[in-house]
């Protein structure tokens, strides 16, 4: 009989949403699924909204008692879906009573909570994960291949971009992502980790970065209502305003450890870019396009084809690429942001059940902050900085 594990998730918003859809549907997906995920209990700062968070997200019990709630004995997996500075103390004491992790991303709001995670994780015997889903993009992973398979030579460049545009309005609510002391930095923590990470994952590791960095957006009117309502506008509420103490912008060049090179640029300022990851990579014998506004495809250009056939050709993702076999049975019938969940899901309760390491856990996304946290210091120093 399939295992059940029993899931803690802390926190109800717009992950806690996303994440419990992709419990509820990752062994309708995945057959025979590794385990089956049961949502137990979900927990939010007050009763009100973790009751409302159990009745929405269908999970059998609510608390606002986090701390419990990891210590309870009948709790397999905890999955902390909250705003940055509360992932190391929840995640520390999870791994303490020997629940697995699966945390959002960034890892932590400093390097120091990233290093005790990641240094919590080495010395308990359990399995961790960071929600980096976007490497799970089928047309991601298919790139993946494409480069393992040596099919595009040795990469040379990589050109990674994530552009949004919700902070753009001067009077979106200055909510915890615009707090450092909450969120650790702005636009490098909140999307261009996921764009190191999708660095790291197709191209390793990075060495050396080169940023600037910079707030375009300098006070924001004080969020009403706890709810995270990203950037919806507040013009009219009138009130007050205060600092915003991160970046909105970063542009980078980066070195890679194996000698290639790259940029990186991470925007929530875009207007007209809504969730653009953007990845271009050249190798010794060929390139690979992907825009994640398009995510069912995947553009590539192989060098040793005839010259009268050369060029990108587009391949739209199905059952016959990576995770295929789990997903829709026609190409191009849709992927989407759920979907990635679903597949993150999957490879973490596959590594719970098969006592492997899924990537990224708190160790290597830790390399992924160390990244991020040398790209903030380059911006305020305009030189180089290393990342390892
Ligand atoms: C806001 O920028 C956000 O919700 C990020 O925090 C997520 O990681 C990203 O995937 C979608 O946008």
């Amino acid at each position: 009989m399939t295992k059940t594990l029993n899931v803690a998730m802390i926190g109800g918003g717009f992950m806690g949403k996303a994440h419990a859809m992709a419990y509820a549907a990752m062994p309708m997906f995945f057959w025979p699924a590794p385990a089956i995920p049961h949502r137990k209990v979900v927990v939010d700062l007050t009763d009100g909204a973790a009751n409302e968070a159990r009745d929405r997200f269908g999970f059998d019990e609510a608390s606002s008692d986090w701390q419990a709630t990891v210590n309870r004995p009948d709790i397999d997996i905890v999955d902390i879906c909250t705003p940055n500075n509360t992932h190391a103390k929840i995640a520390i004491e999870a791994l303490k009573a020997g629940k697995h992790v699966i945390c959002e991303k960034p890892l932590a709001s400093t390097l120091e909570e990233a290093e005790a995670m990641a240094e919590a994780a080495k010395s308990s015997g359990s399995t961790t994960m960071v929600a980096f889903n976007y490497r799970r993009t089928p047309a991601v992973a298919l790139a993946k291949k494409f480069i393992d398979d040596g099919r595009i030579g040795d990469v040379i460049n990589f050109r990674g971009t994530y552009l949004q545009d919700w902070s753009a309005d001067p009077d979106g609510p200055l909510s915890w992502r615009f707090q450092k002391s909450v969120a650790g930095s702005g636009a490098v923590g909140d999307i261009g980790t996921h764009v190191v990470d999708l660095a790291h994952y197709l191209v390793g590791p990075i060495e050396t970065v080169q940023a600037i960095t910079s707030t375009y957006v300098k006070t924001r009117p004080l969020q009403q209502g706890a709810v995270d309502k990203l950037g919806a506008s507040q013009k009219s509420s009138g009130g007050e305003r205060a600092e915003v103490d991160v970046d909105d912008e970063v542009m980078s060049m980066v070195r890679f450890a194996n000698g290639a090179i790259g940029s990186i640029e991470a925007t929530r300022n875009a207007w007209g870019r809504n969730n653009y990851i953007t990845l271009e990579i050249h190798g010794t014998k060929g390139s690979i396009h992907f825009n994640y506004e398009r995510r069912d495809e995947l553009q590539v250009m192989f060098a040793d084809d005839p010259a009268e056939t050369r060029g990108f050709r587009t391949i739209y993702t199905g059952p016959a690429h990576p995770y295929g076999d789990g997903l829709w049975p026609i190409p191009a019938l849709g992927i989407g942001y759920g979907e990635t969940k679903i597949i993150e899901c999957h490879d973490f309760c596959r590594a719970i059940f098969d006592g492997t390491r899924p990537s990224p856990d708190f160790a290597e996304a830790l390399v992924t902050e160390r990244v991020a946290e040398a790209l903030i210091r380059s911006g305020k120093s305009g030189g180089w900085e290393t990342a390892t």
